[in-house]
């Protein structure tokens, strides 16, 4: 199962579908810091929020084999700038969440648009509380992580760059 570190705004559910995701109960938590699950990485909204904390998503999202941006389908307004997605060197998929409150399609489409133009490549709509489109995002998830090719590592590199420097 591939490991997916989900971002968004504060309140646009991600703990919630983190729960749901892992068969937990469905219990409100303030998520004050980073949290690690076996399979998925909680963030604060706060660090989408606020630009200055960037580099605390790009520095967690090293353990994740895949970015989730999270967009709530109520919530009219983003934190998520367009092609947001090429903070990360990473595979980036969408979520909208809480498609049970959604009361016209525009609404729908105002969230996937927001994670379209971040950069996502696949979108799963998903309502964590009345399970909805969580076996889709599951199986999604469930596919092996691509193979990440093979680098140099230091030796070489180091040896290669001893070469070029003039003595
Ligand atoms: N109706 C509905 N409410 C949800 C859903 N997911 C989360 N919520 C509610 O939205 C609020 C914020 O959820 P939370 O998971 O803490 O958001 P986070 O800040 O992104 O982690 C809580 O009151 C949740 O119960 C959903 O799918 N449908
Ligand atoms: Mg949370």
């Amino acid at each position: 199962m591939k490991k997916a570190i989900l971002i968004g705004m504060s309140g646009c559910g991600k703990t919630t579908l983190i729960q749901r995701l892992s068969d937990d109960s469905l219990r409100y938590k303030k998520t004050q810091v980073v949290e690690h699950y076996l399979n998925f990485i909680d963030t604060p909204g706060e660090y989408l929020e606020q630009r200055k904390l960037y580099r605390a998503l790009i520095v967690t999202a090293v353990d994740a084999d895949e970015i989730g941006l999270v967009q709530d389908c109520v919530a009219q307004a983003t934190w998520i700038p367009p092609s947001f997605a090429t903070t990360f060197a990473k595979p980036i998929f969408g979520i909208v969440t809480k498609t049970d409150l959604a009361t016209s399609p525009a609404q729908l489409e105002y969230a996937r648009n927001v994670l379209q133009m971040g950069g996502a490549q696949r979108i799963f709509e998903v309502s964590a509380v009345a399970n909805t489109g969580i076996a889709e995002l599951l199986s999604y998830l469930e596919e092996p992580a691509p193979a990440t090719p093979p680098v140099f590592r230091t030796p070489p590199l180091r040896a290669a760059l001893a070469g070029a420097v003039a003595p």
